[in-house]
């Protein structure tokens, strides 16, 4: 389902009771918004679910997603939705040589920076199986390519992504029907992301974020299986790169309400997301004088209610909710 978010503002701030000057003036703004590029890079080792977790968040089926333990991935590969860029990349472990072209890719990509200097890519996420032993070569990625790629004033690009939190426990301790752990699971989950990011700290000497989440997957049969918080992960992703980027990745999330119907419940993930992408959105449009009275007078809450439809993905409803926005 396509729904151009830059279209839908475009078209609301030309058709708006306004005077053309104010209305140039949101045009170009919306212009400078549209021009923001963002870059998502996910690493990890192979089978850990990083196409999956790509294709959960984002609209398309774009990232091939690998069966049994055959490596699908084989060199860095990029997706580009929109203003959106993601880099999907191979695994890490399937052998020396390929390991070590794999790092190489990485640290090519890291290194980019733009003209003033700042890193091209704005978040990577590290994903690691939830059952995986084997967090010394995801400590080697983050100490010996990671950290000095990105250098360490952007640690904080950096996010440690536990996946497949269903099969932590062999599968067990997972309520299916109600698609989430259970009290033994989930103790077993944060203790296993505590440790991870302990370790990774003791070795690199920085503390990272790190979460766990399903990233949902397709049975024999062909049916999608819903993600677990996947809805966290997204508000960790969206608070972790610059505001004015968010559009970007409002405009291309995965339209499939199930996929977001599960979480931990520890916070609101959908309103803090919806708060941003809609203060975002109307930094983007709005006068600093309207901005008072949108959350101070009667639209109060109208921006988090636009971009929850934003997220659940009604067009029809966003147009809907700009109506009056901006007339
Ligand atoms: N049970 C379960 N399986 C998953 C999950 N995420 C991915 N998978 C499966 O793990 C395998 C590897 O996933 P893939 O996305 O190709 O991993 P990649 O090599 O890191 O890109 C596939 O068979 C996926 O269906 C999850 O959250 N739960
Ligand atoms: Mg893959």
């Amino acid at each position: 389902m396509s729904r151009n978010i830059y279209e839908l503002l475009e078209k609301e701030i030309s058709e708006a009771n306004i005077s053309e000057s104010e209305k140039n003036k949101r045009l170009s703004k919306l212009l400078k918004a549209r021009g923001q590029k963002i870059n998502l890079i996910l690493v990890g080792a192979t089978g850990s679910g990083k196409s999956s977790t790509i294709n959960s968040l984002f609209d398309t089926s774009v990232a091939k997603v690998g069966i049994g333990v055959d490596p699908e991935t084989t060199d860095i590969s990029c997706y580009e939705l929109e203003n959106l860029t993601i880099w999907d990349s191979p695994g890490l472990g399937d052998s020396n040589a390929n390991d070590a072209n794999y790092s190489n890719q990485i640290l090519k990509k890291l290194s980019e920076t733009d003209d003033e200097g700042v890193p091209v890519v704005d978040l990577v996420l590290v994903v690691i199986d939830a059952s995986t032993k084997d967090l010394k070569t995801t400590c080697g990625l983050i100490n010996d390519i990671l950290l000095p790629a990105l250098t360490m004033e952007n640690a904080d690009r950096i996010l440690i992504a536990v996946n497949q939190a269903d099969m932590a426990m062999k599968g067990n301790h997972w309520l299916k029907e109600e698609n989430r752990p259970d009290d033994i699971l989930k103790a077993f989950l944060e203790e296993k992301c505590d440790s991870i990011s302990n370790r990774i700290s003791e070795e690199t000497g920085v503390e990272f974020k790190t979460m766990y989440y399903c990233a949902g997957y397709t049975d024999e049969n062909g049916n999608q299986m819903p993600a677990y918080n996947l809805t966290k992960l997204l508000y960790n992703i969206v608070i972790s790169v610059p505001a004015e980027k968010r559009i970007a990745i409002a405009e291309n999330l995965n339209g499939d309400n199930d996929m977001w119907e599960y979480d931990d419940g520890d916070e609101d993930y959908i309103s803090v997301i919806s708060q941003s992408f809609g203060e975002v959105i109307m930094d983007t449009v709005s006068s600093f004088a309207e901005k008072g009275v949108v959350y101070g007078g009667a639209l109060l809450g109208m921006p988090g209610a636009l971009a929850g439809s934003l997220l659940c993905g009604a067009a029809g409803a966003v147009v809907g909710l700009f109506k009056g926005l901006f007339e």
